[in-house]
């Protein structure tokens, strides 16, 4: 298949355009390098060093026997996003071109307004885009679990059967997300669905959990090929944070009770999951959710994962509770549906501590250069749009 990646330089782009090249995909790819520079803006870098684009392409070139088509752009420019796409004709777009983070989007009016605009335009464009030059094109769209928030009924996948006032209907299931940036994935979710439904265009809208991961398998040795992995309190992701704190004796960072429970997933099993639904694409002018993660688990049983996989390569890893920064409920019921990734072949891995051993085994070698970025673990952005950077509130027991 011609698969067209939006976003090829991020933390899963760059991992899926090699995932699907190896699957005998041909693959496009867009990037503008904000990530590059917003995690600059943070005063950090990626844990695992990456490099320049150009470099990226004749590792690719070298290693897969193929070329990477890439363009460097802005989907918020329309013209350079159709002329590319037009020229390129994808059977697949895989739509990953956003700017991901919570804390990122609840810095300040301007950061909250910046990732309105380039998510919720960016993707505005992605579908007029595909409208006017690529109808028939599946777009596979990454969404997030955080779209529907930690309501106290179970999560179906996007939809749901309702009865009221003795009439029924199927309807999406309400989202009550908790920042500015898991809104722009619902308004995105909504343009989608529009899109779909008035133009026939066909969708996969992935309501995806936290990713974490340093590699695939597919990216060998050859440290061109590698992902970056981000660590600061924006672009690090709960377990990637916590397995760059354990590398350098940091205690690991649970915000507050740490009750609080998420999908999580490797990269492996999302490489798994997104190629499963581009291979697998749904009827025309059909818009379809799934939800995509291994498995649930509160911030503290991964805290307690990841102490687990530091003692077995012999680092000992302390856990303490800061006060949170965010806005969100730190004990609720949490029980989402994931069948239909499983019905089409999913297969979780299922083995957090083994995943969370490869990364530490990873991050060992960066540990001078997590170690210079030390002073900016703790967060200090707070959802109430002030800074104060969290202090200690209890340590976890020890445990022998
Ligand atoms: P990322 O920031 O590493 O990747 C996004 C890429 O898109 C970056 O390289 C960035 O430079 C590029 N980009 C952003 N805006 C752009 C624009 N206007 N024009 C061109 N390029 C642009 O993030 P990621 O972790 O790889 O996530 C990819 C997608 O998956 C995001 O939409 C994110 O919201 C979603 N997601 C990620 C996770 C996770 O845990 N990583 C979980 C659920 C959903
Ligand atoms: N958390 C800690 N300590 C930390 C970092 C996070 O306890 O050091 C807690 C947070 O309070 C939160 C949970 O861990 O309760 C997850 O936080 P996160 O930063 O790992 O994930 P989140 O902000 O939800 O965002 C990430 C990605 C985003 C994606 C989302 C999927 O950055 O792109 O959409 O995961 S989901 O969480 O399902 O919405």
């Amino acid at each position: 298949m011609r698969v067209f990646i939006a976003g090829v330089d991020g933390y899963l782009g760059w991992a899926l355009a090699q995932y699907l090249t190896a699957r005998g995909h041909d693959v496009a790819g867009v990037d503008n390098y904000a990530r590059r520079q917003w995690v600059d803006e943070m005063g950090s870098v990626s844990a695992i060093p990456i490099y320049s684009m150009p470099d990226r392409l004749a590792a690719f070139r070298e290693h897969y026997g193929k070329e990477l088509l890439f363009r460097e752009g802005d989907l918020l420019d329309y013209q350079f996003l159709r002329d590319f796409l037009s020229d390129f004709q994808p059977d697949a777009i895989v739509h990953l071109g956003e700017m991901p983070s919570a804390p990122y989007s609840m810095i300040d009016q301007a950061h909250s307004i910046y990732t309105h605009t380039n998510n919720v335009n960016g993707s505005l464009n992605v579908l007029w885009a595909m409208r006017e030059v690529c109808p028939e094109a599946h777009l596979v769209k990454l969404g997030t679990m955080g779209e529907y928030g930690t309501p106290n009924v179970d999560i179906p996948e996007g939809f749901f059967e309702i009865e009221y006032r003795g009439r029924k209907d199927r309807l999406p299931f309400p989202r009550q997300p908790g920042s500015f940036y898991h809104l722009t994935k619902v308004h995105d979710t909504n343009n989608t669905m529009f899109a779909c439904r008035i133009w026939g265009l066909s969708a996969t809208d992935i309501m995806q959990g936290v990713v974490f991961g340093t590699q695939i398998d597919t990216m060998g040795a050859n440290p061109v090929l590698r992902s970056r992995l981000d660590f600061d309190q924006c672009f690090g992701t709960a377990i990637n944070r916590f397995a760059c704190q354990a590398v350098i004796g940091h205690p690991l960072t649970v915000y507050g009770v740490g009750h609080q429970k998420r999908g999580f997933l490797p990269m492996r099993d999302s490489m798994q999951c997104l190629t499963i639904a581009i291979e697998n694409p749904p009827k025309a002018g059909e818009y379809r959710v799934f939800n995509q993660f291994e498995e649930c688990y509160t911030v503290d049983e991964l805290a307690e994962k990841v102490r687990e996989a530091g003692s077995a390569v012999g680092l000992d890893v302390d856990i303490e509770h800061f006060d949170n920064p965010r806005t969100e409920k730190e004990e609720h019921y949490y029980n989402p549906d994931r069948q239909h990734l499983i019905d089409l072949g999913y297969k979780p891995t299922h083995d957090v501590v083994a995943e969370v051993k490869i990364m530490l085994q990873d991050l060992l070698p960066q540990r001078d250069r997590i170690m210079a970025k030390r002073e900016i673990v703790v967060p200090d952005i707070r959802w109430d749009g002030t800074r104060r950077r969290s202090g200690v509130i209890s340590a976890s027991p020890v445990k022998s």
